[in-house]
């Protein structure tokens, strides 16, 4: 009963919490926690988990957490049986690491502290409620067999283990359960279904005031099993700390630009809706995609050229930095001058003819053609400093990654599947090659370590963009090897050599192993 009860406390505290983080916008004390965690957590812990967990580490992180306060409320209770003290001060404790962690993440949003105090609350009364009923079971007031005796000749359906108290305890425990599911669910649920003005589904972004012609014809050569040219949003590879992702009201974003400027300023969304957009297209990388990896996406991005913003403000000369920080803290740094050199930085609000999702950064984010997005893509972005690399480090930086991060040449193989089986004879071999804000020239590939020989490159919009290329081999029965090359419009042709993505992307070729027959 008494880990019953100290399991239900902690169930109405979360409950509450949640509730009270939907109703009032601010961020979840257990997102908070997890957020912390990942702060503290050395990079190379970090990488194990990202390594075994993939993309999910974030859901284990937030489990985990929950299991650790679902354990200790068990502890808890069973104490709190004999000695009610025991019980709150627990409460108390976890409150206070609750309250330094969004304190810590959020000294900013003056409704921080309310979940915690108001999950605190739920808990603390719970564990009263519990407690009591509990009490009348166990407590001095315990029934003794003839009550027992007595509740089964009235309440004959009532086995002889039950009494009038236990009834009471499994009733307020049913109660406490319900009552706290539902704030949790209802709190999930609320920001979404309240979604007032600020909502993404109500957000309609302008035409563009230059807007981009259609995609020249040939982008896509239609090959089965080719990556498309253009990523819908729905499969755009998402990379990002959020433990949960932020559901930003855009009535309520803003941006302030400020640091080594002459005149810092702040935009809300009705601003930057006004003034002129430009559309892009850009294909963004992740610099911890492998060779042959998928971290790679390509969009059509609607928003306000970036070096735009930054002249509004004037940047001072040594502000070589561009510090960008998103609404959850995680902070960027991009070099000033590739920004200003005249490429199509956005600070984007639409993307593939919508706003933004919010996974990939509603209601604003920032893409850079030609960087990997760890330096250059902030989702959520609310804050861009002037400073000086020298005097700052972004959150990667701070982590051994490279400071300065162009992308790479690089070409994958798309076709054949790997290992996959194709008829012999004529073979198509296809895929898509990126070199962004040089452009590719020429992709090769070779079988089985034979001749290289140039493949044929399909259409782009411009050097933002990655290319599809295809080639055809005549191919005997049989296991073959295919590798690929691509050479970018400098000349550098794609390096064999293997380097990893830490600290500024993986180079090699790409192959894959299929079978003619
Ligand atoms: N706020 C925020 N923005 C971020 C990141 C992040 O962790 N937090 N990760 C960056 C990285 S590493 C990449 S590769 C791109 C990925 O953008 P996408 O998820 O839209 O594909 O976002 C960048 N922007
Ligand atoms: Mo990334």
């Amino acid at each position: 009963m008494g880990s019953v009860t100290g399991l239900l406390a902690v169930g109405a505290a979360l409950g509450a919490a949640e509730l009270a983080a939907g109703l009032t916008g601010s961020v979840s004390p257990v997102v908070a926690v997890g957020d912390v965690v990942v702060d503290a957590t050395p990079a190379f812990l970090m990488e194990w988990a990202i390594a075994l967990f993939g993309t999910a580490d974030k859901l284990v992180l937030v489990s985990g957490i929950v299991v650790v306060l679902f354990v200790a409320g068990a502890v808890l209770g069973v104490l709190a049986l004999r000695r009610p003290a025991l019980g709150y001060t627990g409460l108390a404790v976890f409150a206070a690491a609750g309250l330094a962690a969004v304190l810590l993440r959020r000294a900013d949003d003056p409704w921080a502290a309310a979940p915690v105090l108001v999950g605190a609350a739920a808990g603390a009364l719970a564990l009263a409620l519990l407690l009591r009923s509990a009490g009348a079971v166990h407590g001095p007031g315990r029934k003794g067999p003839r009550a027992s005796a007595d509740a089964e000749a009235a309440h004959p359906q009532v086995g002889p283990a039950e009494g009038p108290g236990r009834r009471g305890f499994v009733l307020t425990a049913t109660g406490v359960l319900a009552g706290s599911a539902t704030a949790g669910a209802v709190g999930r649920w609320l920001p979404d279904a309240l979604g007032g003005a600020g909502a993404r589904s109500r957000l309609a972004l302008p035409a563009a005031a230059e807007p981009l012609p259609a995609l020249p014809a040939g982008t896509d050569l239609g090959i089965p099993g080719i990556t498309p040219f253009s990523t819908p949003n729905a499969d755009f590879y998402r990379i990002d700390t959020a433990l949960t992702v932020p559901r930003l009201d855009s009535t309520r974003w803003r941006l302030r630009v400020h640091g080594m400027v002459d005149e810092p300023f702040e935009i809300d969304m009705d601003e930057l809706l006004a003034m002129p957009l430009v559309e892009a297209d850009i294909t963004l990388t992740c610099v911890s995609n492998q060779v042959g990896g998928d971290l790679v996406g390509n969009s059509r991005w609607l928003g306000f050229p970036l070096a735009d913003l930054l002249r509004r403000a004037g940047v001072r000369s040594g502000a070589d930095q561009i510090l960008s920080t998103s609404d959850d803290g995680w902070t960027c740094g991009t070099p000033t001058e590739v920004v200003m050199d005249g490429r199509d930085a956005l600070l984007a609000v639409g993307m593939g003819g919508e706003p933004l999702p919010h996974t990939h950064g509603y209601p604003a984010r920032m893409v850079v053609p030609g960087l990997y997005g760890f330096v250059s893509a902030t989702k959520w972005v609310t804050d861009i400093e002037l400073t000086r690399f020298a005097d700052e480090k972004a959150y990667w930086a701070q982590r051994d990654w490279a400071v300065r991060a162009p992308i790479k040449v690089m070409s994958r193989v798309d076709v054949p599947a790997p290992l996959g089986r194709v008829p012999s004879g004529d073979v198509v071999l296809a895929g898509v090659a990126w070199a962004q804000h040089r452009g590719v020239d020429a992709v090769e590939v070779r079988v089985d370590e034979g001749e290289w020989w140039q493949a044929d490159l399909a259409e782009v919009p411009g050097i933002d963009t990655w290319v599809q290329w295809v080639a055809e081999a005549d191919l005997d029965p049989g296991q073959h090897t295919v590798e690929v090359r691509a050479t970018d419009a400098t000349g550098r042709t794609q390096t064999s050599e293997r380097a990893e993505p830490i600290p500024d992307g993986a180079s090699g070729w790409h192959s894959i192993r299929f079978t003619a027959e």
